[in-house]
């Protein structure tokens, strides 16, 4: 009876155990749907994601600035990366049609302020 007792209780504790680990938040990549465009603060699509837009055209504030590490782009068209500068802005990074960049080169790395978005087909300028 004691031992049934204690073998439950050893079960019980195990399951509780592995519910609390699985249950945790793991640290996931994050994803981005289709026909999004996504850009995260950490490289691989970790950290925050401090943008998720379906703009099909202008200018789009990249949400927190001078934090974006890598981008998802799962839309049909060409997304361009600008650092806001004195005296011009300078066009930093320029991502493809359902191109994911898991990390950005030092020019544009934590440097981003906003995104103009053009046809796939244009260069940024
Ligand atoms: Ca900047």
């Amino acid at each position: 009876m004691f031992n049934r007792l204690t073998a439950g209780l050893v079960v019980t504790v195990a399951v509780a155990a592995t519910t609390v680990v699985v249950g945790s938040p793991a640290m996931a990549a994050g994803t981005c749907s289709s026909g999004h465009f996504c850009a995260f603060s950490g490289t691989s699509y970790n950290g925050t994601k401090v943008l998720d837009s379906t703009a099909s055209s202008g200018s789009v504030d990249a949400g927190t600035h001078d934090v974006i590490s890598s981008v998802i782009n799962n839309t049909s068209k060409r997304w361009c990366g600008v650092n806001n500068g004195f005296p011009g802005d300078d066009t930093v990074l320029s991502v493809a049609q359902n191109t994911s960049l898991a990390s950005l080169d030092a020019r544009a790395n934590d440097k981003i302020d906003h995104f103009y978005v053009i046809s796939n087909g244009s260069s940024c300028s």
